[in-house]
């Protein structure tokens, strides 16, 4: 009988153990934790929060003092801090917990500490999330809303809380301070009472974490749920209105964060609706929050279905308002003139907005990188857009040093990432998606950190090497490095280029399945539908040859860039590989660098991206040793499926481009993979 409870015993707690793998992210409790002693002045829960992670996650001497101190240091920014072996020094609580954070972080990664001052790049750190007030996510693959349920819509249960906590140290951890806790097409009732206070309950479990609490608004709200005549921002009522609405929150979440807009853009409303400026919208909102210091996050992704070229459109509209905007707007761009696919080039309002803020926006969940099925690594995509050059005050005017204040003189600075997160017991739904939480929220804090130096902090602490007592072998940590971290990490790194060779080569986009975005779909063009949303806009494809033609002599998007930017992308003799479909519509037998033709190279790439996931699959197979059966056998099969994903990319493109090119298949594409 006592064996026979011990059994069920066993199985339980194995069971219990595995569904919560992966739950903890990167912040896994370690046994190698050691008594610390610490001396910090101050009491704020915040303050608290960082003492009891120094007490669980202390690696350092045993019984060392550790000193948290709130200074007036004129080298630290806000949210800032100074750390040396002992001190966390910083002018505010959030200072000092980034820095416990940050402290910690290299006890478990072995990188050493000097005496450093480290600020963050940004002042504003976003997760924006497109979560619905029904629970659903919009492009979220990895389970419903933590935030937002159909049911019971206003109880907050303990359970709630526990997550929100969880997610707000997770968040704190990597410095994210601000979240906006629901879907840019925004629910005009989420400004009602009720919702109100539920995320008042949110803001109130976030803000010892430092992390603000932001919400999106429908321009609409004033006549949808304020009863009134119009929407109309320069209407004196719904002026009243915003400022009273904006009353009423800061009533409840005196630290409230501020307003994020999606307005005229994809149907949702907008102050153009009543033949107003983005400029008179966002302002009308500014001022209402200037009273409380809250600012207004406001979209440039805007397009619209009689437009010639899309990716020109959000420059042709917001750069002639340059300069209109309050001091609290900060325009919000997204990586790409289109929108996140897996590679485009940037954005050409970087830079071009000189007296006006400008963010960028990430996408962290994959809408068009495979979902939360393809392992897909995106720190690289964006050091690729934060380090490009745009040339804007001359060489070295990069995408990054263009937001975050270096180059243009700006109250806020701040940057968006769109989150990939969901009541998934791994958060993320992809064990390694949550390598794109971490990675997105260490560029947010430090713009100019590589992937590889981020891909290799997040290994140590996501898998970290189980010590020689708990596995009996001396030899396990040992190998670790050659035979886990430096395999896993070169796959990370190599992972978002196989799935653009899989997916859009050569500069090609949009050429998913419609709506879902996830599988091919360059045929799909039904008859009623608006072209600019239908694969065939983008690659063009016919006989005469593909890619979208947005030369001088085309659409004139190259033109929107500074030089010598636009000679190069204008000519494909320089235009670089990767963007060459973007720009250029060139025939098939077109000759490339490599002395292919482009049809050859097209089939090359295709053929290179499945190869690059077939090796993922056997570095993944050969690392079993080192990682617990529940997160191994669940990436072992996200990679099977995102082999034969990628195997179905290339036969649907090549069949489908092949009617046009009239070409064969190159031989080396006929070996099995
Ligand atoms: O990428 C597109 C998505 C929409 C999204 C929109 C946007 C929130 O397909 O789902 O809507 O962008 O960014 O507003």
């Amino acid at each position: 009988m006592k064996t026979l409870l011990l059994g069920i015993l066993f199985v339980f707690t194995a069971f219990v153990l595995k569904a919560q793998e992966g739950h903890e992210l990167w912040l896994r409790s370690s046994q190698k934790t050691v008594p610390v002693k610490i001396i910090c002045s101050k009491n704020t829960p915040t303050l608290a929060i960082a003492r009891q992670e120094l007490q669980q996650g202390w690696q350092g001497e045993p019984n060392a003092t550790v000193t948290l101190s709130i200074t007036k240091n004129k080298k630290i920014k806000t949210d800032g801090f100074r750390l040396t072996q002992h001190e966390v020094e910083a002018t505010t609580d959030r200072g000092i917990l980034y820095g416990v954070y940050e402290l910690l972080r290299r006890q478990q990664t072995g990188e050493g500490i000097q005496d450093e001052i480290c600020n963050p790049s940004y002042a504003i750190r976003m997760l924006n999330h497109w979560d619905n007030l029904n629970g659903t996510v919009e492009r979220g693959y990895a389970g419903m809303s933590i935030f937002w349920r159909k049911d019971d819509p206003f109880v907050v249960t303990e359970q709630d809380k526990t997550r929100w906590q969880e997610y707000a140290r997770a968040n704190a951890s990597i410095g994210i301070n601000g979240s906006s806790i629901n879907n840019v097409n925004a629910s005009p009732t989420v400004l009602t009472p009720e919702y109100l206070n539920r995320t008042k309950a949110i803001a109130a479990v976030l803000r010892p974490y430092g992390v603000k609490t932001y919400l999106s608004v429908n321009f609409s709200s004033p006549k949808v749920i304020g009863g009134l005549p119009t929407s109309d921002p320069l209407d004196p009522a719904v002026i009243k209105w915003w400022k009273d609405k904006v009353d009423e929150i800061y009533t409840l979440i005196p630290d409230f964060g501020g307003f994020l807009v999606k307005a005229n853009s994809e149907g949702q409303p907008g102050p153009q609706d009543f033949g107003r400026t983005h400029a008179d919208g966002a302002n009308m909102l500014a001022d209402a929050l200037t009273p409380y210091g809250g600012i207004v996050m406001w979209r440039a992704f805007v397009y619209s279905s009689n437009d010639k070229d899309r990716a020109k459109q959000a420059y042709t509209e917001f750069v002639p308002l340059d300069g209109q905007f309050r001091d609290n707007v900060i325009i919000q761009v997204k990586n790409g003139p289109i929108d996140f696919q897996p590679r485009e080039p940037f954005s050409p309002l970087f830079g071009a907005m000189k007296k006006t803020p400008v963010m960028t926006e990430f996408q962290v969940t994959q809408e068009y990188l495979g979902h939360s099925t393809h392992l897909a690594f995106l720190s690289t995509m964006w050091e690729e857009c934060l380090q490009s050059d745009t040339y804007q005050e001359g060489p070295g005017s990069t995408v990054a040093r263009c937001t975050d204040g270096s180059l243009y003189p700006q109250k806020y600075t701040a940057i968006a990432g769109v989150s990939n997160i969901g009541l998934d017991t791994n958060w993320c739904g992809h064990h390694f998606a949550q390598a794109n939480w971490y990675a997105y929220g260490r560029l947010a804090w430090n713009n100019n950190l590589r992937s590889e130096q981020i891909a290799d902090e997040w290994i140590r602490q996501t898998f970290p090497p189980a010590s020689p007592s708990t596995t009996g072998s001396s030899l396990y940590a040992a190998d670790w490095r050659e035979n886990f971290l430096v395999p896993v990490k070169r796959m990370m790194l190599e992972s978002r280029e196989a799935v653009v060779n899989y997916m859009t080569p050569l500069g090609l986009h949009h050429i998913m399945s419609a709506n879902g975005h996830y599988g091919p779909g360059p045929w799909w063009a039904p008859e009623k539908m608006r072209a600019d949303w239908t694969p065939p806009y983008y690659h063009q494809a016919g006989t005469n040859g593909v890619g979208f033609d947005r030369t001088k002599k085309g659409s004139d998007a190259v033109d929107q860039y500074r030089e010598p930017l636009a000679a190069q992308f204008n000519d494909p003799a320089t235009c670089p590989d990767m963007f060459l479909l973007w720009f250029h519509h060139l025939p098939w037998d077109y000759k490339m660098k490599s002395g292919r033709t482009l049809w050859e190279e097209i089939c090359a790439h295709y053929d290179k991206g499945i190869l690059q996931v077939r090796q993922f699959q056997k570095t993944w197979d050969k690392v079993q040793p080192y990682v617990d059966s529940s997160r191994f056998v669940a990436i072992q099969r996200k990679l099977r499926t995102q082999c034969s994903d990628a195997l179905v990319w290339k036969d649907a493109c090549l069949l489908y481009f092949q009617q046009f090119s009239q070409m064969p298949i190159p031989y080396y594409l006929e070996r099995p993979v």
